[in-house]
Order: C-alpha cells, then structure tokens, then sequence
C-alpha cells in the first residue's frame, strides 16, 4: 500500500474522490493525512468523518513568513513518510525545498486544458474568450507552476450560457474520474516522471489529449 499526503485549501472533493476510489481499492494506496492551510476547508471535515490524521498550518499574514511555513509544512508531510504528496484544490505555491525532496511523486490537479491558463482563474478566462471547450488537466508538479508533465486530461464543453459556477461544476465532475485515475497509475508503479516527461508503462505520455466527456468510469 502506497503512502498518501494530501493538501487541501477548500472543499476537498477531489480528496474525497480518491479516497473512495482507495475504499473501493481501485487506488492501491491509504491517505495517511490531510494537510490544510485553511482552518474552515471543508475538506477538513471530510477527513476527520473518515478517521484521516488532520494537520491546519495556517500561513502568516501578507506571505511575510513564507520559507517558515514552507519549513512547517515540508516538517508536516515527511513525518507521515508518504511515496506521493497530492495537492487537491491546494492554492499555496510549493517551494524548491519541497518540490525537490518529492521530486516526482508530487501530482497536481488544475482547471484547465494546460498549457492554457496556468495560474488562477481559468474557468473566468475560458468564459470570457468564448473558448468552445474548457477542463482539466492532472501534472507532476515541478519548480514551474503549472508547467510539469501532463499526465491526463478531460475536456468538456462551455456552454454561452455558463457562469464559472456551472462551468466550475462541469470541469470538477470530470477531475474526479481523471485525478483517481492518474493517482491509481502512480500506486500501482506504472507512472513516473523522468527527463521532465510523464512516462506510463513504460511509454512517454502525451502533453495534450483528451479523455472526453466520460461518465464516471471508476
Ligand atoms: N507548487 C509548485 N512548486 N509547482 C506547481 O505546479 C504548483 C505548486 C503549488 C500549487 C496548484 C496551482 C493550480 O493548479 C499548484 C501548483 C496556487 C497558485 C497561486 O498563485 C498558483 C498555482 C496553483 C495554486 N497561489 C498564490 C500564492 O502566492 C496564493 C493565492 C491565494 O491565496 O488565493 O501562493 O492552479
Ligand atoms: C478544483 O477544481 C481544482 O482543479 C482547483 O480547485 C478545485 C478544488 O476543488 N484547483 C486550483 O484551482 C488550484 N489552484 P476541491 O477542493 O473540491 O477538490
């Protein structure tokens, strides 16, 4: 059983859909604890409903103290071992120190068709530049923000009358087949990052291709 850390910000529904996935043993891996750099994350609550260790580090105000909580936070996760630290909905950037010592067993999700739209906001810029299509993409996270190798993606479509809610809603749906899907490749040893590429069984993962609209397959 692989070791799992995740770090939330918010509502922790992408950590919810992993951790049914590892209850129905679809993902062969345990989430050990749930890391939170916001007290009132509902994620929070998710975790203490199923017995999950909990740790809030809450930042200092106006990023003055950055390097002391990214200290805290690396103290935090290495004292539950993990062999993958999951960031889900997490909003805090990760520094060198950290990226580093997990180098390739840190997974990310974001809204977005990556390369398009890194950094905040996508589902307001997908809607503004009247993109006919918007979603989501799952990435080993590197010292680049938003730029590690895509590991999969899902593509769904804006509709003229969306608002970043209902859009928000249609991408999320589809995070939480891909992210359980990508975190069950990784615990069971068949995707790795190397030569900053993501590698499945062996064979270089494309940086953009879709899964398409997809009912929820796990
Ligand atoms: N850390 C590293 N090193 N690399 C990545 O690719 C990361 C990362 C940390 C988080 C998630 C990412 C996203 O999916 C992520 C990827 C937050 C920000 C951000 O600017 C950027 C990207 C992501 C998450 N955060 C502000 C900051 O100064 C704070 C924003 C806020 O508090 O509202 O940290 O989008
Ligand atoms: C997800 O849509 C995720 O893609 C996005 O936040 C949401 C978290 O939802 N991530 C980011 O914006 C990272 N900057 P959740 O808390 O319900 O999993």
């Amino acid at each position: 059983m692989k070791r799992i850390v995740i770090l939330v910000s918010g509502d922790g529904s992408n950590f919810q859909a992993i951790l049914n996935s590892c209850k129905k043993k679809e993902i062969f891996g345990r989430i050990v604890a749930v890391v939170s750099d916001n007290c009132q994350a509902f994620a929070i609550e998710r975790a203490r409903v199923a017995h999950i260790s909990t740790h809030v580090l809450v930042p200092a105000p106006l990023h003055k103290e950055e390097h002391i909580f990214n200290q805290e936070l690396m103290q935090v996760v290495d004292l539950y071992s993990p062999d993958l630290v999951i960031l889900a909905g997490y909003m805090r950037i990760l520094n060198a120190d950290i990226v580093a010592s997990y180098s390739g067993r840190i997974l990310n999700i974001h809204p977005s068709l990556l390369p398009k739209y890194p950094g905040l906001y996508t589902h307001r810029k997908a809607i503004q530049n009247s993109d006919a299509q918007h979603g989501a993409s799952v990435h080993f996270v590197t010292d680049k923000i938003d730029e590690g190798p895509v590991i999969v993606q899902a593509r769904v479509p804006v509709f003229h009358n969306d608002s970043e809610y209902t859009l928000s809603m249609r991408v999320k749906e589809q995070e939480h087949s891909i992210y359980p899907l990508a975190v069950k490749w990784f615990t069971e040893g068949r995707l790795k990052m190397h030569n900053n590429a993501a590698w499945l069984d062996g064979y270089r993962l494309p940086q953009s291709g879709y899964i398409d609209v997809i009912e929820r397959s796990l």
